[in-house]
């Protein structure tokens, strides 16, 4: 009788911080053995002449999610998982977003009830915060960190789910507390509707428009003060989808103070630019998204700060609003850019854009992909202890690697259902060939094996910052304050 139930062997595996040749070998959907010639196997994989890389984790998206505005995405948790199966994720990490008035057990029940049937991998929530009422900080926040949910998000613009500056110090306070981590969606709100008002109101509403409304300035003065904010109660903040490079010099600051503060930027930031978004009638419609596309030099900067670890996490953002009355156009078939949908998809490209152009071309290494792809966040986001790379006892989450394919990214192709991709045309090279989930192959010669509902939620643990000191302000710290123990 064989040993093993699953052994990959001939193929060049890596993880974050080392690269071997060797068997990976597999029994009950984990990883049992690495090493040499590992005998038997039910299933045996060659995967010579390829690589053998821990499944991505995508860890930034929005799935079957209503937005502020009531609009669901196009993508559920089927269309939505698929299509990051396909793009090389074996675990994703949506948001289950709380409106207003809302009970956040009410919304992760709502949100499991949405993803338990569908999912074809597995998966976790971030919960986004818009209403913190001490009900919800003192009781339901903490419940939610103890089931497993240790993220959340918070907005500092978009007028039904703003917090202000004193929300962001009580959901910060609690955050510490429990040893969750805050996300923002870093953004001047003032800034974002001054510009966006004159621009509509002297005639320009167009879709391209979108990229003058949300300042530089609007970002850089959010993050300075998120940073500033969460810094003053020695809180770990992550600020998502950064699109600047002054944004990014702020983070790149809080971390050389050892302030616990970690950077996201995604592939539109480095990929496309706003020029792009100069097209006839509501075209430019599809490449709307928040904070919108820069410029070409932007997208060096952007390069250059993915390269250097001021951002630790690579997300799509995958924020799947289709070209028709369902989503971008669901105003009516010429809104102003204020009432387009913001976000684009690329949940299926994330990867393949980064091996492709990133490793590939020789701009980042293979353990670096690997980091980015699964590994920085799996520890940052608390599921390093069941993934994030090829260890014994870790999951066994994997996606071969072939770096002979090259495809041309056509959105009849992708998985997702939005008929468009904002990187349609390009060529890459390097695919995901075959995607295995907890030892079972879910994607092999460009079909889905996985069934509905496949995906199992992975409860998170709370966040390590060993390696960020921090420290406290001084006003709140006992040896500096008159011996005042404050109660955050
Ligand atoms: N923020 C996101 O994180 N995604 C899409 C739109 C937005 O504003
Ligand atoms: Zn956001
Ligand atoms: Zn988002």
């Amino acid at each position: 009788m064989s040993n093993f139930d699953l052994v990959i062997r001939g193929g060049t595996v890596a993880n974050s911080a080392e690269t071997f040749t060797g068997y990976v070998a597999i029994r009950d959907g984990r990883i049992v053995a690495i090493g040499n010639d590992l005998g038997d196997a039910k299933q045996v994989i060659d995967a010579t002449g390829k690589y053998v890389l821990p499944g991505g984790i995508e860890a930034h998206c929005h799935i079957e999610q209503e937005s502020s505005s009531g609009l669901m995405t196009s993508d559920d948790y089927y269309s939505g998982s698929v299509s990051a199966a396909f793009g090389g994720n074996t675990c994703i990490v949506p948001f289950a977003a709380q409106h207003r008035g809302q009970r956040l057990s009410d919304v992760l029940e709502l949100y499991h009830g949405r993803a338990a049937p569908k999912s074809v991998i597995d998966y976790s929530f971030h919960l986004i915060v818009s209403d913190p009422t001490d009900e919800v900080l003192h009781e339901e926040l903490p419940k939610a960190i103890s089931e497993g949910i240790t993220s959340f998000k918070i907005y500092m613009t978009y007028d039904r789910l703003i917090v202000d500056d004193s929300q962001m110090l009580d959901i910060f306070a609690v955050a510490k507390k429990h040893g969750a981590l805050t996300m923002i969606h870093a953004e001047n709100n003032a800034m974002i509707k001054w510009m966006s008002g004159r621009l509509v109101d002297q005639g320009h509403g167009a879709p391209k428009y979108h990229a003058l409304s949300h300042p530089r300035t609007a970002e850089s003065e959010a993050i300075n003060r998120a940073v500033a904010l969460a810094s003053f109660v020695d809180a770990p903040i992550l600020i998502v989808h950064v699109s600047t490079e002054a944004g990014a010099r702020i983070i790149a600051k809080a971390r050389y103070d050892g302030r616990k503060v970690f950077g996201e930027t995604c592939p539109q930031y480095m990929f496309l630019n706003a020029e792009q978004m100069d097209l006839p009638g509501m075209h430019g419609a599809k490449l709307c998204c928040s904070p919108p596309l820069r410029d070409r030099a932007s997208q060096e900067e952007i390069w250059r700060c993915l390269q250097n670890g001021t951002f630790q996490v690579y997300s799509s953002d995958h924020a799947p609003y289709r070209f028709d009355e369902t989503g971008k156009l669901n105003a009516g078939p010429e809104p102003e850019f204020p009432k387009i949908a913001n976000g684009l998809p690329g949940i299926e490209m994330r990867l393949p854009l980064l091996f492709s152009e990133g490793f590939i071309k020789g701009r980042i290494t293979l353990n670096h992909f690997v980091a980015l792809a699964a590994g920085n966040v799996s520890k940052i986001y608390g599921l390093d202890h069941v993934k994030g790379s090829i260890t014994e006892g870790k999951d066994a989450d994997i996606a071969i690697w072939d770096p002979d394919v090259t495809r041309e990214v056509r959105a009849e192709d992708l998985h997702d259902n939005m008929a468009y991709t904002p990187y349609e045309g390009m060529t890459v090279t390097g695919w995901p060939t075959t995607v295995i989930q907890r030892g079972d192959v879910i994607i092999e010669n460009k079909e889905l094996q996985a069934k509905r509902g496949a995906g199992e939620f992975v409860p998170r643990r709370t966040i390590d910052c060993t390696g960020m000191p921090g420290r406290l302000a001084p006003e709140l710290d006992p040896a500096k304050n008159f011996g005042v123990e404050l109660e955050l």
